[in-house]
């Protein structure tokens, strides 16, 4: 049953530039705190989902040319996000229509407490899709202050960094007998990961944590430009629609 779900999703999703990877809750509650565990029993199929570097152009342009943004009431009201959101209601809606339940958890949800419901790296990491590399792999001589928050990073064995995670599906109904994909460990030196965290944490903004490892493929200049303004008029300004402000 798993594997007419995953070809299902699939179909749908890999031709606009998405990669999904399968795991079963039990192996992501095994690792988090008890407040991020999911509530779900432990052989439940869940699938993680990233875009690749190829999303920006084969979905997210279309999307924005064919979309009427003078609508102000829709949510969310961030075009990335509102176009991420449709395409994995969509991807869902083919499996309801299969019979399948599905929960989406998007990766910028956060629950009443408001801590994230998902930790998409976590679910990248126990699905076999990118390896996440935090500080607990840095063996020895590690360069930072005990007390300095070092935020850790998934890295994909093909596009490096230049990817996202856009959250998981969860089938509420299928229990799954998976055999597990450990992730592929890219950045194996402990020179290279103290390197890989140095500049995710201090230097994000110049995108070179994303080329720790040789990638296939990388984000466009355009899209460059896109993730590095900011977030809301700026972006929307890129992309040449009505500010919020303007628009009825
Ligand atoms: C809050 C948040 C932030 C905060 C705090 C960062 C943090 N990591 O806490 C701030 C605003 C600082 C931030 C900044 C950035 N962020 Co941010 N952020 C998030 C967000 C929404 C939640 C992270 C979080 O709160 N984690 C909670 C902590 C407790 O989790 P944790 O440290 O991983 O701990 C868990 C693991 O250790 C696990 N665990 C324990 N043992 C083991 C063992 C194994 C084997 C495993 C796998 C796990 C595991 O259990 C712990 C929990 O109990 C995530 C998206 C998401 N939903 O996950 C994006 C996310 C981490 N951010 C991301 C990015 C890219 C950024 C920025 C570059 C900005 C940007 N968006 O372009 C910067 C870079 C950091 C910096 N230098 O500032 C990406 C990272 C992608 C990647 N390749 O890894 C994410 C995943 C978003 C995405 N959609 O892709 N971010």
């Amino acid at each position: 049953m798993s594997e007419e779900i995953l070809v299902e999703i699939r179909d749908f999703l890999s031709p606009r530039g998405f990669e999904c990877a399968p795991f079963k809750v039990q192996w992501y509650n095994e690792v988090v705190q008890s407040a991020f565990r999911l509530r779900y029993p432990p052989d439940t199929l869940a699938v993680s989902i990233i875009s690749t570097p190829s999303m920006f152009e084969k979905t997210f342009k279309p999307f924005v040319a064919s979309t009427d943004w003078t609508n102000r009431s829709e949510s969310p009201s961030d075009p990335l996000d509102r176009c991420i959101h449709e395409q994995l209601e969509e991807a869902s809606r083919r499996l309801a229509d299969r019979g399948f339940n599905v929960d989406i958890i998007h990766d910028y949800d956060l629950d009443f407490t408001r801590k994230p419901r998902i930790l998409v790296q976590t679910a990248g990491h126990v699905s076999g899709q990118a390896y996440y590399y935090q500080r607990s792999h840095v063996t020895a001589s590690a360069p930072w202050p005990t007390n300095k928050p070092i935020y850790g990073v998934s890295i994909h064995p093909k596009y490096g960094g230049w990817f996202a995670f856009r959250g998981v599906l969860i089938f509420r109904d299928v229990a799954v007998e998976l055999k597990r994909r450990e992730p592929e460990d890219v950045v194996s030196t402990n020179e290279k990961r103290i390197e890989l965290l140095e500049k995710f944490n201090s230097s994000w903004e110049d995108f070179q944590y994303r080329d720790v490892v040789p990638v296939e493929e990388r984000y466009s200049d355009e899209q460059k430009a896109y993730f590095a303004a900011t977030p809301g008029a700026a972006r929307r300004k890129l992309l040449g629609l009505p500010s919020l402000n303007d628009v009825n």
